[in-house]
């Protein structure tokens, strides 16, 4: 029997090597990792988990996360991770969409989740961010030689959940060929080593920490420095034992923030990697003038993993996302016929190779609409290639608001706002943060005499949306600009309020 992914993981494991290291007490080398991920299996075998039923995990970063999500791919269960943000009226959707079998969760949250759970049919085990909880009390006498089971490249390993510019979210299906053939792809690319040592300071749940820092590590022998959170000072810390760090656009922001982040304190670092969000080209260029280092950028989506990179040997232009990666094919079309454009000319990025994901979990429709005829993925992105093989990102055709690498899309949040007594109706956009990159927005029209206020709203939104995707700002207006097809401009609302947070 085969298990598509592990097995390679499995292979790639140098004995008696480290794996996770939390501080410098406490290392899981791989064999660690793998009897608890034998004794997790073996623990969800009992709880009657079979091949291809969902686990949904919502819980706090940990070693114990990390080989929870290992031992689901040993099971053949399908991991689903979920924003520890999500409130419980959005795990409801999740749970009921995808009807895990499984859902861990934190203790202080099994109550609440419980009752959802339960009217979906899925049973409830808990994990703490200190490894305690129900799960590994059920795993601990459990046999750590779990039998993997038989997965084959197209069989499902993950399901991800994106939001959609129309509609709730869609869950990506990810399979064991998407995530090995990208893994191993950008370990080669990046040329990581079992050498390596990764600050994972990034969150689990989405593909940038998840499947590009912990599949590449696995796959390449590694070790990771696994953080619980971005903490510049504490990344500045741990800096001088690394060798590489992989963050969004707003940790390097930071980084250069901290008057403690410097040549000096980067001297051992070989990568700096940044992605989930376009990197401003003045990080880049004050980054490199700061350490020497010029930050390789990197672009993906959840539905295709990793696309494209800068390369690691030739030039890393600012403002770029560099070439498409070898089995990756990517083109420029034309948004109104289709048709493949030269170089140098921007239409919509389309995607096709190995990474491109199975489709959107039981949304047959969707995901045909999202590809074309001749097998494209459509990103939603728009860019061009230049005449020297550079991808450029140049806009969304997607109405999506990115805040520190977390995706916003803004009809998600202004249905939200509208069903608030009062509210007529709304407009939420993304304008310059200094930190976040882009804040979300909302530009709200009120009934005369509502008494709305920021409060007020922003109080209404508490239990329905996660912190990130709430407006940092609240703006009220009379009315919404409208083209003549009565289409709110956002366009000209992102124009209006460009300076909200930078004051310029
Ligand atoms: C936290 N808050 C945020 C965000 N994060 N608000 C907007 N956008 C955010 N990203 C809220 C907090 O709840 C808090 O609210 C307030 O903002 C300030 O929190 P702060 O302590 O500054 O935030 P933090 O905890 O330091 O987090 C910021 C962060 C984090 C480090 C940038 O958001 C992060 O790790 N982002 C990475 C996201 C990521 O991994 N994306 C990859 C997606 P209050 O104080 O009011 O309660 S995968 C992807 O995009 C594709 C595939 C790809 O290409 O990688
Ligand atoms: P997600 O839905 O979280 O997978 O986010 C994917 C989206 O993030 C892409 O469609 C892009 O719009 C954006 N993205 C990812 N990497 C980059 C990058 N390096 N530069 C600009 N945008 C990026």
């Amino acid at each position: 029997m085969s298990n598509h992914l592990f097995d390679t993981m499995r292979a790639a494991a140098p004995d008696n090597a480290p794996f996770i290291r939390i501080d410098s007490t406490r290392t899981w080398t791989y064999d660690d990792a793998f009897a608890l991920s034998g004794r997790i299996a073996s623990a969800m075998d009992a709880l009657g988990i079979r091949p291809g039923d969902r686990v949904a995990v919502q819980v706090e970063k940990s070693a114990e996360a990390l080989i929870l999500y290992l031992a689901c791919l040993r099971s053949g269960a399908v991991y689903l991770p979920l924003n520890t943000a999500y409130t419980l009226a959005e795990l409801d959707y999740f749970i009921g969409d995808a009807e895990p079998r499984l859902v861990v969760v934190a203790p202080a949250a099994r109550e609440g989740v419980e009752t959802i759970a339960k009217r979906h049919g899925a049973i409830v085990e808990t994990l703490d961010a200190d490894g305690s909880g129900s799960l590994l009390d059920l795993a601990r006498d459990e046999p750590a030689d779990f039998v993997d089971a038989s997965r084959s490249a197209d069989d499902m390993a993950a399901i991800l959940y994106t939001s959609g510019t129309t509609g709730r979210s869609k869950g990506a299906i990810l399979t064991h060929r998407n995530l090995l053939s990208n893994a191993l792809t950008l370990r080669d690319y990046w040329r990581v080593t079992a050498n390596d040592r990764l600050i994972h300071a990034l969150p689990i749940f989405h593909t940038h920490g998840l499947f590009v820092a912990t599949n590449v590590t696995l796959l390449a022998g590694a070790s990771m420095f696994l953080l619980s959170k971005f903490d510049a000072d504490e990344v500045v810390s741990v800096m001088p034992q690394a060798t590489m760090l992989m963050g969004v656009p707003t940790f390097y922001v930071r980084l250069l923030q901290s008057p403690r982040f410097g040549k000096e304190a980067a001297a051992s670092i070989r990568l700096f990697i940044s992605g989930s969000a376009p990197l401003l080209a003045e990080t880049h260029t004050e980054f490199e003038a700061r350490t020497g280092h010029a930050i390789l950028e990197r672009y993906g989506m959840t539905e295709t993993n990793m696309n494209t990179s800068n390369p690691y040997e030739g030039k890393r232009i600012a403002g770029t996302v560099g070439f498409p990666l070898p089995d990756v094919t990517v083109r420029v079309t034309d948004p109104a016929t289709g048709l493949v454009l030269p170089a140098e000319q921007t239409g919509m990025i389309e995607i096709k190779g190995p990474n491109v994901f199975k489709g959107y979990w039981r949304m047959p429709e969707k995901t045909a609409a999202e590809f074309t005829a001749d097998g494209f993925f459509i990103s939603g992105d728009l860019g061009k290639i230049d005449s020297d093989g550079y991808v450029h990102i140049v806009g969304r055709g997607k109405d999506l608001v990115i805040s520190g690498g977390y995706n916003i899309y803004p009809k998600e949040v202004e249905s939200e706002i509208d069903q608030i007594e009062g509210v007529v109706e709304s407009a939420v956009i993304g304008v310059p943060h200094p930190d976040f990159g882009e804040g979300v927005t909302a530009v709200v029209v009120c009934k005369p005499g509502a008494g709305l206020d920021e409060k007020t709203i922003v109080s209404a939104l508490q239990d329905r949306l996660a912190r990130y995707k709430q407006p940092k700002r609240i703006i009220f207006a009379e009315d919404l600009p409208r083209n003549t097809m009565g289409k709110v401009q956002k366009n000209i609302l992102r124009q209006q309020y460009a300076d909200l947070y930078t004051g310029t």
